[in-house]
C-alpha cells in the first residue's frame, strides 16, 4: 500500500501551521515529542476492556502495566487515592462522574456556560442539561468574580446532588471550601473540573480542591501538557449517599461506581496508546521543570494582562490568577467573532468567547479569551508578552486594515522562528 500522501500532507501542513503562528488559545498546549511518539504506537491495536487485572480480553499483561503506571504516576502528582485513566475526554470523565452519581432528572448545580462554565455543567445543549435538571450560579457583575452567595442561594433554594465548581473562562482561583461548606448543608457532592488549571494546581501553584471536593475531573491535554483526554480523581474514597451495594451486600465505594460508570457504563475499550502517552506525561508533570514550567506560565499570563490593560483594554475581573484571561472588548468597538477571525489572518490563533452578561449571541460574542499555555511551552518569557500584546492590539485597532494585517502576518511568522516547535519531525 502506497503511503496516503493526501493525509500525510495535511498533518504536515497542520505542523507548519502550529510552528509558524501564536498559539493562544487558553486551552491548547504543545506536547514534548515523547509523548507525541507513545500516541502513535501499538497499544492501540489492543482491546482491553475492563481494568488491569480484570480484563475482558486475553493477552492484556503489558497493557495492565501501562495503565497501572499511569494511575499510580497520577495519583502520586495530586497525592490521589484513586485514579481512572481511561476516559477519552473531559466531557467523558463528567459523564461518567454524573452517571456514577445522578439518576436522570436529579438537580445539578455549576457555573453558566455564559459565565464561563463548561457546557458539560448543565448546558441544556449537552446531555448534562437533557439528562439532568440543571440550575446555575454565576459571576458577579462587578467584580467579575464567583457569586458565591448566589451558589449559596441557588443550593440552599433548589437542593442539587451535585455541585460542579471549575469552568472553561474563568481568570480566577476557587473558593472551594465555601462550595464544600454549602454542599455539607443541604448534602450534595461537590465536583471540581480542574481541566483548565490542572497543571498549576499540581504543582502548588493555585489553591488545593483535593480536600474539599468530593470528586476531580479533568483533560489531560490543557495546562497538565499531556495527550488530548480525560481523567478522574479522588483523595478520600468514601460510601456511596445512595446506598448502592455490590453482589455481595456490601455498600459500594464511590471508586467502584466510578469505575463501573466508565466501563461499561459509557465506554468500551479504553485506548491503551493514549493511556501510555499519558503515562509518560505525568512522569514529565511529576518532574521538577513542570514547576518552573507552571510558574512561567503565571508571570507570561500577569505580564501579558497587564499590557492589555496598559493598552486600555478590559479584563473581565482585571486580571488573573491561572494562565487565561477574557477580555471584554465592547469598549473597543469590536466584537469577539471580528477579533477572532482578523487575528486569524495574522496567525494569532484565540478564541471569541462570551463575556459575562453578554448581549450578544454565542456566535458573534463581546469577548476574546486568551491563554498562556502553549506560547509558554514554546519558550516564551514575560518580555515576550509585551511583542505579542503589541501585535494583537496593532491588528484590532485597524482591523479592516489588509496591508498592514499581512504586515503582522510576516512579523509573527519571523517571530516564532525564535520558538522551535518539534525539530524532530
Ligand atoms: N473546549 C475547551 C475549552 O476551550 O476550554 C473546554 O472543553
Amino acid at each position: 500500500m502506497q503511503k496516503d500522501s493526501l493525509v500525510f500532507d495535511l498533518i504536515g501542513k497542520e505542523l507548519e501551521r502550529q510552528r509558524q503562528g501564536i498559539e493562544l488559545i487558553a486551552s491548547e498546549n504543545f506536547t514534548s515529542f515523547q509523548v507525541l511518539q507513545a500516541m502513535g504506537t501499538v497499544p492501540t491495536n489492543k482491546y482491553a476492556e475492563g481494568y488491569p487485572g480484570k480484563r475482558y480480553y486475553g493477552g492484556c499483561e503489558v497493557v495492565d502495566e501501562i495503565e497501572t503506571l499511569a494511575i499510580e504516576r497520577l495519583k502520586k502528582i495530586f497525592n490521589a487515592s484513586w485514579a481512572n485513566v481511561q476516559p477519552h475526554s473531559g466531557a467523558q470523565a463528567n459523564l461518567a462522574v454524573y452517571l456514577a452519581c445522578l439518576k436522570p432528572g436529579d438537580k445539578i448545580l455549576g457555573l453558566d456556560l455564559s459565565m464561563g462554565g463548561h457546557l458539560t455543567h448543565g448546558s441544556p445543549a449537552n446531555f448534562s442539561g437533557k439528562n439532568y435538571q440543571a440550575h446555575f450560579y454565576g459571576v458577579n457583575k462587578d467584580s467579575g468574580l464567583v457569586d458565591y452567595d448566589h451558589l449559596e442561594a441557588n443550593a440552599k433554594k433548589e437542593r442539587p446532588k451535585l455541585i460542579i465548581c471549575g469552568a472553561s473562562a474563568y481568570s480566577r482561583d476557587w473558593d472551594y471550601q465555601r462550595i464544600r461548606a454549602v454542599a455539607d448543608e443541604v448534602g450534595a457532592i461537590v465536583m471540581a473540573d480542574i481541566a483548565h488549571p490542572a497543571g498549576l494546581i499540581a504543582k502548588g501553584l493555585l489553591k488545593d480542591p483535593f480536600d474539599h471536593c468530593h470528586i476531580i475531573t479533568s483533560t489531560t491535554h490543557k495546562t497538565l501538557r499531556g495527550p488530548r483526554g480525560g481523567i478522574i480523581m479522588l483523595r478520600h474514597d468514601f460510601e456511596n449517599p445512595y446506598g448502592i451495594r455490590d453482589p455481595k451486600g456490601n455498600i459500594r465505594l464511590m471508586s467502584s461506581l466510578l469505575d463501573l460508570a466508565v466501563f461499561p457504563g459509557m465506554q468500551g475499550g479504553p485506548l491503551e496508546h493514549i493511556i501510555a502517552a499519558k503515562a509518560v506525561s505525568f512522569n514529565e508533570i511529576l518532574d521538577e521543570s513542570f514547576l518552573a514550567y507552571g510558574k512561567q506560565i503565571i508571570n507570561n499570563a500577569q505580564a501579558m494582562a497587564r499590557a492589555f490593560v496598559n493598552r486600555g483594554y478590559n479584563l473581565i475581573s482585571n486580571g488573573t490568577d491561572n494562565h487565561l484571561m477574557l477580555i471584554d472588548l465592547r469598549n473597543k468597538n469590536l466584537t469577539g467573532k471580528k477579533a477572532q477571525e482578523t487575528l486569524d489572518k495574522a496567525h494569532i490563533t484565540l478564541n471569541k468567547n462570551a463575556v459575562p452578561f453578554d448581549d450578544k449571541s454565542p456566535f458573534v460574542t463581546s469577548g476574546i479569551r486568551l491563554g498562556v499555555p502553549a506560547v509558554t511551552t514554546r519558550g516564551m518569557k514575560e518580555e515576550h508578552m509585551e511583542t505579542v500584546v503589541a501585535m494583537i492590539d496593532k491588528v484590532l485597532m485597524k482591523a479592516d486594515d489588509k496591508k498592514m494585517i499581512e504586515g503582522v502576518k510576516g512579523e509573527v511568522n519571523t517571530f516564532m522562528q525564535q520558538f522551535p516547535l518539534y525539530p524532530e519531525l
